[in-house]
């Protein structure tokens, strides 16, 4: 594998969709190829499994929550990830595994050294993909609430509330105090472009 494989990851709204597209264009600019993706999804088979995971009208079990995940992921792997990083590509993909460990385990209950079970399941969907790099962008839930009512509907996890968000926070923050060389912490409040500028100098010294 040639390419790079940068995941984004954070609490609901936090604005990765936002800085993934602006990362892509500077990275552009600066000549190399970009692939941006999401997830759940990225494929035709891994969206529809996006649409039953998000869909606020079911009821999962965690488990099964778990397991939809990892189908989605291995599809995508499979089919967009790993062949752009074999073409020697940079991969923007906004949430991965963090979001697994975090959605379906810290905030389960589960500390960071429990995480071995969905580890190795993760391991399973991805055939041993795993990020190069991770921006966590963080921010304090309350200060994010205007930007996410501005969007008006929210998923089976925006429904969720304001506790369960600070919860979310704690996780990532977590796992980026575990893992501080991969996971790098960006502070989501400010203008756009400051904090893309945070974001491109940690692309270029990692
Ligand atoms: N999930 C899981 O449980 N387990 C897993 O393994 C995986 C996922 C992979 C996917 O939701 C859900 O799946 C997610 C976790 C769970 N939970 N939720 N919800 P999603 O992909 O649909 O939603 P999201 O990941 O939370 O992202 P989002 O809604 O697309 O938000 P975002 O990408 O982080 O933010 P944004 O769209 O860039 O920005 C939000 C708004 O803020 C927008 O109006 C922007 O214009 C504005 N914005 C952005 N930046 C700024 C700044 N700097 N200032 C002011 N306003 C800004």
């Amino acid at each position: 594998m040639t390419g790079k494989f940068i995941t984004f990851e954070g609490i609901d709204g936090v604005g990765k969709t936002t800085q993934i597209k602006l990362v892509a264009q500077r990275l552009t600019e600066l000549g190399q190829e970009v692939v941006i993706t999401r997830e759940p999804g990225g494929t035709a088979i891994a969206e529809r499994v996006r649409n039953i995971v998000l869909d606020p009208t079911l009821q999962l079990s965690v488990r099964t929550e778990a397991l939809l995940f990892m189908a989605s992921r291995s599809e995508h792997v499979e089919q967009i990830i790993k062949p752009a990083l074999i073409a020697g590509k940079t991969v923007l993909c906004d949430r991965f595994c963090d979001s697994t460990f975090v959605y379906q385990g810290l905030t389960q209950g589960l500390k960071v050294e429990d995480l071995t079970d969905l580890k190795a399941l993760n391991l399973q969907a991805t055939g041993g993909i795993f990020p190069d790099l991770t921006i966590v962008l963080d921010a304090d839930p309350q200060q994010l609430l205007q930007r996410r009512d501005k969007r008006g509907v929210f998923d089976r996890f925006e429904n969720k509330g304001l506790a369960f968000q600070e919860n979310l926070r704690q996780g990532f923050l977590a796992l980026a105090a575990a893992e501080p060389k991969r996971i790098k912490v960006v502070n989501a409040l400010g203008s756009v472009e400051e904090i893309n500028r945070k974001i491109m100098s940690l692309l270029m010294n990692n």
